[in-house]
């Protein structure tokens, strides 16, 4: 049996906002804290001591990290090469240059010839010796349309059409690295990737693009004894044969990952039975404190007593509360501070709510849908004092929206960027009968 450390989604150097300069060290608290974090799995991986440690993926928020967060991390995996432990480091989506050419930020590790530490930035099989015997680990980092794909191959085609191409194009290749693979010995497929059944983390907000999503079932191979992921930062398993498990980032990165427990996974690995353990992290709580003063009679002491409700010491606070304009002067923010105090950082967000309108006619409330020949139709109609002008109003309005119905034609530019965003069929294509009506484009204008 072979005893495997996997971590992923390291991100040092990420959120830093979040923190304050320590004045003992200089070193921004949450740099610390993700160093600590990581100096954790390194300390497990030595106490173990485990056979094998796989990195999946995302080790900087960026593929060009500051010497200062490039050297802290390579002093903790400099620790498994100094102990004769391998280390397969997977290329993640942030650590890639836009073109996605390589690992740039991590592939100063096989420049170096650091002992022991091997670079996963193509599809490859890598077969290491460890202390319990060879193992086989096939690296998948993340794919671009450039890994695989030449841009005449894509000219024309959309977004849904790339990834599909891509993905007939990963099958084969996937495939390929399969047949070489030898039987008898434990393999690990080792991916940075975003399988279709995973739960969103943070990952939705950090993502550097937009990805290409991998149906599990081309991953959940039985050749493989265990599939190590990397991308999603919520801890999750996505499959037991064979056991599939994203550990997830080993730090909170943002407020979107608030109640997720961080850890790493320790795998014990063999043919045909794999086990597998989620080790949590004593990480940093975040916390958010939300309450709507709007109603209450003395917003102060509501807001005051929400914050003294929560346990804030030592942890990341964003206090949100909304109050009414009128409020406003009842706010003592002063002793808000001082009751913030004790958090690690916090930040205030007030919302001031806009005073409401009533409307003279309900029907014509923003929350109406009514098409504009409408809505003008039913102003008019409260307007007894203008009934004689009603119809050439009408008349007029009903030119206007026709000539704006063909601006919105002749405007192929302005809806390209809206089709691109919202992944619509490609806008190159003829139109079909299922384009939004002429009063909806022009919304979207
Ligand atoms: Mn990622």
């Amino acid at each position: 049996m072979i005893t495997v450390l996997h971590l992923s989604d390291i991100h040092l150097g990420s959120g830093l906002s979040h923190g304050r300069i320590n004045p003992e060290t200089g070193l921004n608290t949450r740099l610390e804290d993700f160093i600590a974090a990581l100096t954790r799995c390194m300390d497990r991986a030595l106490a173990e001591p485990v056979d094998l440690v796989l990195f999946g993926g995302d080790a900087f928020p960026d593929a060009t990290p500051p010497p200062l967060v490039q050297q802290a991390l390579a002093q903790q995996f400099c620790r498994l090469s100094a102990a004769g432990i391998p280390t397969v480091l997977l290329v993640g989506n942030h650590d890639q240059h836009a073109q996605g050419l390589g690992g740039a930020s991590l592939s100063i590790y096989r420049t170096l010839g650091v002992p022991g530490v091997v670079v996963g930035d193509r599809l490859e099989t890598h077969r290491l010796v460890t202390r319990q015997g060879p193992v086989q680990v096939v690296t998948l980092p993340w794919i671009t349309r450039s890994t695989l794909l030449t841009r005449p191959e894509t000219d024309g085609l959309s977004m849904a059409q790339v990834n599909e191409l891509l993905l007939d194009r990963l099958r084969v290749a996937l495939e390929g690295e399969i047949r070489s693979l030898d039987p008898a010995l434990p393999t690990v497929l080792l991916a940075h990737a975003m399988v279709d059944t995973a739960r969103y983390g943070g990952e939705r907000f950090l993502a550097a693009g937009r990805g290409l999503t991998i149906p599990m079932a081309l991953l959940a191979r039985l050749c493989f004894d265990y599939v190590a992921l990397g991308h999603v930062h919520r801890h999750q398993i996505l499959c037991h044969q064979p056991l599939m498990i994203y550990p997830g980032s080993i730090e909170r990165v943002d407020f979107s990952e608030e109640s997720e427990d961080k850890g790493y996974v320790l795998v014990h690995l063999q043919r045909g039975g794999t086990t597998a353990e989620f080790c949590p992290l004593p990480v940093r709580p975040f916390r958010t404190i939300e309450v709507d003063l709007t109603a209450a009679t003395a917003p102060q002491e509501t807001l005051l007593q929400a914050i003294a409700a929560t346990e804030i010491t030592d942890a990341v606070v964003r206090c949100l509360y909304s109050l009414r304009a009128d409020q406003v002067d009842q706010i003592d923010s002063a002793a808000l501070v001082a009751t913030l105090a004790s958090a690690h950082t916090y930040t205030v967000q007030a919302h001031v709510e806009a005073p409401v309108h009533r409307h003279r006619l309900p029907d014509l409330s923003p929350d109406s849908t009514l098409d504009p020949l409408t809505a003008l139709k039913t102003y008019l109609d409260s307007r007894p004092e203008v009934a004689d002008l009603k119809e050439t109003l009408i008349t007029a309005a009903t030119l206007l929206l026709e000539s704006a119905d063909d601006l919105t034609l002749d405007l192929p530019g302005e809806l390209d960027r809206h089709d691109w965003d919202n992944n619509l069929p490609d806008p190159a294509a003829p139109p079909d009968d299922s384009a939004p009506p002429a009063t909806q484009q022009l919304r979207l204008l």
